[in-house]
C-alpha cells in the first residue's frame, strides 16, 4: 500500500468561509460518500448520520463508508446499520465514483485508516467538517471551528442555516438523535468546557423535536457487557500516579483483554475515571493492541495533552487527544508519557 504524507493546511480558512465553500460543493453535486475516523465514536456517526439525513431531504445521493464498523451501542441510529466498513477491492470503486468525498470529525486522511490510499486517488471533491486542530492539506474546503463541541454541532450550523434559507424543516427526529448524540458524547454528557449556552440551545431544539436525553444516554451508556465491567475492574486496579499525584496512568494490556474477553472497543470511556482521582490534572490510558500502542489523554484547565500527543504523531484537543506507536514497546510509551507529562502538569 503506498504510504502517503501530508503538509500542515498552510491557509486555515474562517469557518464561515469554509462553511460557505461545503455549501456550495453541496449545491454543485449530487452524489456524495461520507466518511469519518477510525475507531468510531457517538460525534462521529452521529455527525455523519445528522449530515446524511439532512443531504438526501436535499435530493442527494449519499454512500457511508468507515474504516471501522459501528460499535453495538450505537445501532440505535437510524442509517447506522448502511455504513459500510471499508473493504479496498468492494470500495475503492465507490469512492472513485462519487463526485464528493465529506470527511466529517477528522482533518487528515491518516484519520481514516486504511482508507488514505483510495481517498487520495479518488477524483472526487474532498471537503472537510471538523472541530479538531491542526488541518492537513489535502481537501477543496474546510469547515473547521475548533471552539465547537463536536462535529455535530457544526452540522447543525448547516441543518439552521438551511432551514431558514428554505423556509422548510430539515430537523427530523433521526436528524435530531443522531446530532443530540454526537452532542452528548462529546461534551462528555454536558460537562466539558466547551459545553455553551449555544450548545444548550441546540439541545433545546433537539428535545422539541422529540429527543429523549435518557433513552439517547441509556443506549449509549447502559448496554455494558458483564466483560467490560470485569476489563474496568482489572483496568483499576493499574491505576499508579505520578509527578506529586498530577499525573494518574492506567494501564490496559492484551492478557486484560484477551483474559476478559474484550477488544478496543470496550475501553471507550475507561480514561475518563483518571481525572476523578483527588488532585490529578492529568489522566492517560495505555492500551497494548497486538501491533501497537494506542493511548489516550486527558487534562484539566490549560494542560495541553495535544501537544504530548503531537510527540508520538497524534493530536486532538488542549483536554482530550490520542496516539498510538508501533516503533514503541508497551513499557516505553508509559516511561514517555510520564516523562514528557512533567513539564505540564
Ligand atoms: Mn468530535
Amino acid at each position: 500500500m503506498q504510504s502517503f504524507t501530508f503538509a500542515p493546511l498552510a491557509h486555515i480558512p474562517s469557518f464561515e468561509d469554509g462553511f460557505n465553500a461545503c455549501l456550495a460543493i453541496i449545491e454543485q453535486h449530487h452524489s456524495f460518500c461520507i466518511v469519518t475516523h477510525v475507531n468510531s465514536d457517538g460525534d462521529s456517526l452521529g455527525s455523519q448520520l445528522g449530515f446524511t439525513h439532512l443531504l438526501r431531504q436535499l435530493g442527494k445521493t449519499v454512500h457511508l463508508v468507515n474504516p471501522s464498523h459501528v460499535p453495538d451501542n450505537f445501532h440505535y441510529l437510524e442509517g447506522s446499520k448502511e455504513i459500510r466498513v471499508f473493504d479496498a477491492d468492494r470500495d475503492t470503486a465507490l469512492l472513485t465514483g462519487v463526485e464528493v468525498i465529506f470527511v466529517l470529525d477528522g482533518n487528515s486522511p491518516a484519520r481514516m485508516r486504511g482508507m488514505e490510499e483510495a481517498i487520495m486517488r479518488s477524483p472526487a471533491v474532498k471537503a472537510v467538517i471538523d472541530h479538531h486542530q491542526a488541518p492537513v492539506e489535502f481537501a477543496a474546503a474546510y469547515a473547521i471551528d475548533t471552539e465547537a463541541c463536536s462535529t455535530a454541532e457544526l452540522i447543525y450550523r448547516f441543518v439552521a442555516y438551511l432551514e431558514e434559507r428554505d423556509g422548510k424543516t430539515y430537523c427530523t427526529p433521526s436528524l435530531a438523535e443522531a446530532l443530540y448524540t454526537g452532542i452528548m458524547t462529546d461534551t462528555g454528557n454536558f460537562r466539558f468546557p466547551r459545553t455553551t449556552a449555544d450548545v444548550h440551545r441546540i439541545i433545546a431544539r433537539l428535545i422539541e423535536i422529540g429527543v429523549e436525553p435518557y433513552a439517547v444516554f441509556d443506549n449509549v451508556f447502559n448496554q455494558n457487557p458483564m466483560n467490560r465491567a470485569l476489563l474496568l475492574g482489572r483496568t483499576l486496579s493499574t491505576m499508579q500516579t505520578f509527578h506529586d499525584g498530577r499525573l494518574c496512568l492506567m494501564l490496559v494490556s492484551q492478557a486484560m483483554m484477551r483474559e476478559t474477553g474484550t477488544n478496543i472497543d470496550h475501553i471507550e470511556g475507561f480514561v475518563e475515571q483518571t481525572l476523578g482521582l483527588q488532585g490529578v490534572k492529568m489522566g492517560a490510558i495505555v492500551v497494548e493492541l497486538p501491533d501497537e500502542i494506542k493511548m489516550s489523554l486527558r487534562s484539566k484547565g490549560t494542560i495541553p495533552v495535544n501537544t504530548i500527543a503531537a510527540h508520538f504523531g497524534g493530536g486532538g484537543h488542549t483536554n482530550a487527544a490520542g496516539c498510538r506507536t508501533s516503533t514503541m514497546s508497551f513499557a516505553e510509551a508509559q516511561a514517555t508519557i510520564v516523562r514528557l507529562a512533567k513539564e505540564y502538569v
